[in-house]
């Protein structure tokens, strides 16, 4: 598989609803698509990467100026047998995994179709159907939040996972719980704690909760392995788990109990794959993150998430929750009972919608 060249594309689309987190909202999305040319073949991903610097301190301008001055260089013009050998070529570009996954994963997705193989099988997948989970941000209010849950409960979703914050949290879990005892909950503070609120922490106890995820600093796992064992929920861990050592080593340490899996924060499907077979091992289980994509990103998580450890329901989710129209035919869709079935067809099952994309596109360039 020669890689002839790659083109990157930003695509501007507004969210349905706005998303909160305890770093922010975002209203609509900057979304930055790679396609990677080889032999007539293109190998589409999606760079998950944010508006800002804020979930990590990669942001799509970074992801651009990376890919296109030192990644692309790397990958242009050289013969791969399979598409993980990209992850040794870019190596010496240190950290950026957001741009090394949009790169490794678009060469997954040509290496599929030139094989005429489902992605999910080439990446070792064996679930013929996945579970699906929501995550809610905050809102303006509790009863917009209640609305929300009461939709998606509705909707079939078999996990609701709200956004917290020092302000946004006990009242919020407390009045989630009289209404729904039984759901099985979690909660994602994005980093919105430190140690000292480990009296507050506790509390979250009474709520019966499956996981809080990412309490302490994104950079973070020896704090984590002190709250851990002060705290009855299990702790999940996001963004402190950049590849496969940093789960060995929260493991070891004890700072976690579940891990999030986004292939896009570990640097692409080589390492994602590398970190579920870690945990396994360690019985570990874990769950398909999400970063608001598109169908194409969305597509790959759909893929990503039929390994067998990803024993979870995951953040992925139905495109008609974010977008008016996705890039993607047909869009994703969740069944009654929260499951997205996994099809049996080369590539990802999804087809591009390019006229849409082209309509979308706000900048493009060709490395
Ligand atoms: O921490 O999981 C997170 C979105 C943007 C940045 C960070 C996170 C999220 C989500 C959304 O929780 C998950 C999704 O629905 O895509
Ligand atoms: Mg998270």
């Amino acid at each position: 598989m020669k890689i002839e060249a790659i083109t990157l594309r930003e695509l501007q689309l507004p969210l349905k609803h706005f998303f909160e987190t305890s770093f922010g909202r975002t209203t609509s999305r900057r979304v930055l698509l790679v396609t990677v040319h080889c032999e007539g073949v293109e190998g589409w991903a999606e760079c998950v990467a944010g508006e800002g610097p804020f979930f990590s301190y990669e942001w799509i301008d970074t992801a651009w100026a990376t890919i296109r001055d030192f990644l692309a260089p790397a990958l242009v013009g050289k013969h791969l047998g399979q598409a993980t050998e990209a992850a040794t070529l870019m190596s010496k570009v240190r950290g950026h995994n957001m741009a090394k996954a949009a790169l490794e994963n678009a060469l997954w997705d040509a290496e599929a179709q030139q094989k005429q193989l489902p992605l999910w099988k080439l990446l070792g997948g064996t679930q013929k159907e996945i579970t699906c989970g929501v995550s809610i941000g905050i809102q303006d209010s509790h009863d917009q939040l209640i609305k929300k849950i009461e939709t998606e409960l509705a909707a079939g979703y078999q996990r609701i996972k709200i956004k917290v914050k020092p302000g946004w949290d006990l009242e919020v879990l407390a009045k989630i719980r009289r209404q729904w005892p039984g759901i099985l909950l979690s909660c994602d503070a994005n980093s919105a704690y430190r140690p000292h609120d480990l009296e507050h922490l506790r509390k979250f106890d009474d709520f019966n909760l499956l996981m809080i995820e990412q309490p302490l600093w994104d950079d973070d796992i020896f704090q984590h392995s002190k709250l851990q064992p002060e705290l009855k929920t299990s702790i999940c861990l996001d963004e402190s788990i950049r590849h496969k050592r940093d789960a060995e080593e929260a493991i070891e340490l004890g700072a976690c109990r579940i891990i999030n899996i986004k292939v896009g924060r570990v640097g692409g499907f080589t390492e994602a794959i590398a970190l579920h077979d870690l945990c396994q091992r360690h019985d570990i289980p874990v769950w398909c993150g999400g970063m608001l994509e598109t169908g194409v990103g969305r597509a790959h998580n759909v893929a990503l998430s039929t390994l067998p450890n990803f024993r979870l329901p995951g953040d992925v989710s139905a495109s008609q929750r974010y977008w008016t129209e996705d890039i993607v035919e047909p869009e994703i869709e969740v069944s009654a009972h929260g499951t997205i079935p996994i099809k049996d067809v080369p590539g990802t099952g999804y087809e591009l919608r390019k006229d849409l994309i082209a309509r979308l596109t706000v900048q493009s360039e060709q490395c």
